[in-house]
């Protein structure tokens, strides 16, 4: 039986009479986890060893660790969830940095309990992102956009755009005043702005839509904001312009933290990973560091593996079928595959007839945890994420 979310569990317990009484603590011990600890020196991964072993679990180490010759290894815990529960309750009274690993594990473990409630507050306007996807409609202000590039340069014409996509149910419109599409230029700050700034302050929307803006520079950001924005989608994940995060910090603004794999000009040359998820996830959390220093506050915060920017085809793939696990971050998860190049090599299809391709992206993006799906087809998409999320969250015992 492939038991993989706390309700699941809770739903089988019922079904065979478990005392109620009994649901939690026997839902945690269904749910099998395997947590990667990166770095662990000698001492801490002997400890870590042990401790597993006594619960009834285990941690893979490497060889040079139980030889002495290694000084530190990555580490795999294997347990259950109430086994990892357990020890995190242990190392936080133990020295070698396991307190903190503690700390850490706590986070990863809740994440796994009771779906979590996600909040997304932008600037006032809230989304709950708990009851049902949401969806970001692409709109591009720029000449060159892989796909909808040209389309909506005259702002008229991309407010008309705004508005049929608020129609067709978006719940964020995401403006972009430069391409972010592999090999692109970077566009001048008067250029971005001067697309950006005529859409965003031309955009009424209703109560309950929020306003998005596609960028990485701080000024951008900040004169957006001041024209109406809510939230900041920063394809560079605050690492390209060192100001961006005070400038969303004081606006209360949400922010759309992306991994990217170098620049927009380089990031298709032949990009490498050791370890792709465990990279993708350090630079996150990592990215969500900087914001919480810099006072974006936690529920403003939104995180995405960034598909297609520094990624190959099999990168890509893999990003969608392990986004799972993702959610040990803490925060909901975007993803943007729409029309993406990795979809037209699977197929071999032509930007313009990924629409099938993007939905079964979306229809596993959303079973996976994804919680906000960037699209330029809103209607259809929205719908598919729907139904995904329909599935994935039957609850036939209740
Ligand atoms: N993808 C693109 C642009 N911005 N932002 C987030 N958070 N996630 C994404 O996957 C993402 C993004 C690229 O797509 P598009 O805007 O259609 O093209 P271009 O960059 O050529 O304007």
């Amino acid at each position: 039986m492939g038991i993989e979310t706390h309700p699941q569990a809770r739903e089988e317990l019922k079904r065979i009479g478990v005392d109620p009484r009994a649901w939690e603590i026997l839902a945690q011990k269904a749910l099998h986890l395997v947590v990667k600890v990166e770095k662990v020196s000698l001492p801490a991964a002997n400890i870590l060893k042990q401790e597993m072993l006594g619960l009834g679990g285990d941690a893979a180490l490497a060889r040079g660790v139980i030889t002495g010759e290694a000084k530190s290894s990555d580490l795999l815990l294997l347990g259950n969830l109430r086994q990892l529960d357990k020890l995190s309750e242990k190392l936080s009274h133990q020295p070698f940095g396991l307190d903190g690993l503690a700390q850490d594990l706590k986070g990863t473990i809740e994440q796994y309990k009771e779906e979590k409630e996600y909040l997304l507050d932008c600037r006032g306007r809230v989304l709950d992102l708990s009851r049902r996807p949401h969806i970001m409609g692409v709109l591009n202000v720029t000449p060159d956009s892989f796909s909808d590039g040209d389309r909506y340069l005259d702002p008229q014409l991309a407010l008309r755009r705004a508005e049929q996509l608020i129609e067709e149910g978006a719940d964020i419109i995401d403006i972009g005043g430069e391409s972010t599409r592999p090999g692109a230029d970077p566009v001048s700050l008067s250029e971005e702005l001067g697309r950006v700034l005529p859409v965003v302050e031309g955009l009424s929307s209703p109560e309950g839509v929020i306003i998005s803006v596609d960028t990485y520079k701080s000024q951008v950001a900040q004169r957006a904001i001041d024209a109406g924005a809510h939230l900041i989608n920063d394809p560079s994940g605050l690492r390209f312009d060192s100001q961006i995060a005070q400038v969303i910090a004081r606006a209360g603004a949400g922010l759309v933290i992306m991994h990217i794999k170098g620049k927009p000009k380089d990031m298709q040359i032949n990009p490498q990973y050791d370890d792709l998820m465990g990279e993708i996830y350090s630079w996150l959390d990592q990215g969500a560091q900087l914001a919480l220093q810099a006072g974006v506050a936690r529920e403003r915060i939104v995180v995405d593996p960034g598909l297609g920017f520094g990624k190959r085809l099999q990168d890509n793939l893999v990003i969608l079928r392990r986004l799972d696990e993702l959610k040990g971050l803490g925060y909901p998860i975007l993803i943007g595959p729409s029309r993406k190049s990795f979809i037209g090599e699977v197929l071999g299809l032509p930007v313009e007839d990924r629409l099938e391709g993007t939905a079964a992206a979306v229809a596993l993006g959303v079973a996976k945890g994804a919680k906000i799906l960037r699209v330029h087809d809103v209607k259809g998409l929205g719908r598919v994420a729907r139904m995904a999320y329909a599935i994935a969250e039957a609850d036939g015992a209740f």
